[in-house]
């Protein structure tokens, strides 16, 4: 496990990567499975570390942090090569942050970030998420042009870098347009059943017939809000619409459906960038910089989702 001190003396430092990293052991604390999204990114970077001949240990905390500390100071008890995160929430790593730090391990963030200094952790790979939200809020914009909408809010799990930033991002595109109105916000923390619970308490406290769009920190609570809409009696997508995150295959069937309106999409491969940066940096110290960005794209009804989803359906989500 102590190959990093051995590499960076150079006892091997002309290896080459490949040999390299067949010999690396990494620490992997995931969040959980609440979402298609979070099931892609274990499968993917299960995949990615096994192309690289490298040792994955595997920590499922079911959404609980304490679960993700408890995992993280077994990983420096072990003597792993690095760590990588994908924080539940933003605040509470700094002590076992510092605890990898002391025992010289790097640890790269994974899909979200954390409220701690940027020594810490060696680099984060994420996508843009105050971003994300601004496309969703500009394409309900542009969707709506001018017109009046109330809208209800699924947020992602609160506390969490996700539901701040995505948050912070469509309140940004919709401000000064006041023909567009948040009504109703609340956690659906990244799940279909309580997206779908919350989408039913929104209906029942405004009526159906007075909210015009949902928009959902995930596609995932947007599904369970499209079978809350359904059962309510109205269409989804048309008497209410519904813009998303993710694009996960199920969101792209839903489009071509005419249930939802558009979605956003993040690569649940952030293990590929992760995994190349910890190995150019145990071999010879090579820096990354402290954020990889991960594309955002907009898909919406314009584009062949029922091919996209064909595309996707069989990548693990
Ligand atoms: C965002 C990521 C979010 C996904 C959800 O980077 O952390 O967590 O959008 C997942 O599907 O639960």
């Amino acid at each position: 496990m102590k190959l990093r001190q051995t590499l960076l003396a150079g006892a091997i430092a002309f290896a080459p990567v490949t040999a390299f990293a067949a010999d690396l052991t990494i620490g992997f604390s995931q969040i959980g499975s609440e979402s298609g999204w979070r099931a892609a990114e274990t499968t993917v970077t299960k995949q990615e570390a096994a192309d690289r001949g490298i040792n994955l240990k595997f920590a499922d905390a079911q959404q609980k942090q304490e679960n993700q500390i408890k995992a993280i100071r077994s990983f420096v008890a072990q003597g792993v090569d690095a760590i990588l995160l994908a924080p539940v929430v933003a605040t509470g790593w700094d002590e076992v942050l510092e605890e990898a730090k002391d025992a010289d391990i790097p640890v790269v963030l994974l899909d979200r970030t954390v409220d701690a200094p940027d020594d810490l952790y060696l680099t984060a790979v994420t996508s843009d998420l105050v971003h994300e939200g601004r496309v969703a809020g500009q394409w309900l914009v542009d969707e709506m042009d001018g017109a009046d909408c109330r809208i209800v809010e699924l947020q992602g799990t609160t506390g969490s870098s996700p539901a701040i930033d995505r948050k912070t991002g469509f309140e940004e595109a919709i401000a000064g347009h006041d023909n567009l109105e948040i009504v109703r916000s609340q956690t659906g923390d990244f799940t279909r059943s309580k997206g779908k619970v919350v989408m039913e308490s929104f209906l029942k406290a405004e009526g159906g017939e007075n909210i015009c769009a949902l928009y959902a920190h995930n596609d995932d609570m947007a599904v369970g809000a499209i079978q809350a809409i359904k059962d309510a009696g109205l269409n989804p997508g048309d008497d209410i619409l519904i813009v998303a995150i993710d694009a996960v295959p199920d969101a792209h069937l839903a489009i071509a459906n005419g249930d939802m309106n558009a979605t956003i999409e993040l690569t649940p491969n952030m293990a590929g960038p992760a995994l190349d940066a910890l190995e150019a940096y145990l071999a010879d110290g090579t820096t990354p910089p402290k954020w990889i960005q991960t594309e955002s794209k907009l898909f919406t009804a314009a584009d062949d989702n029922q091919a996209i989803y064909e595309q996707k359906k069989d990548l693990g989500y």
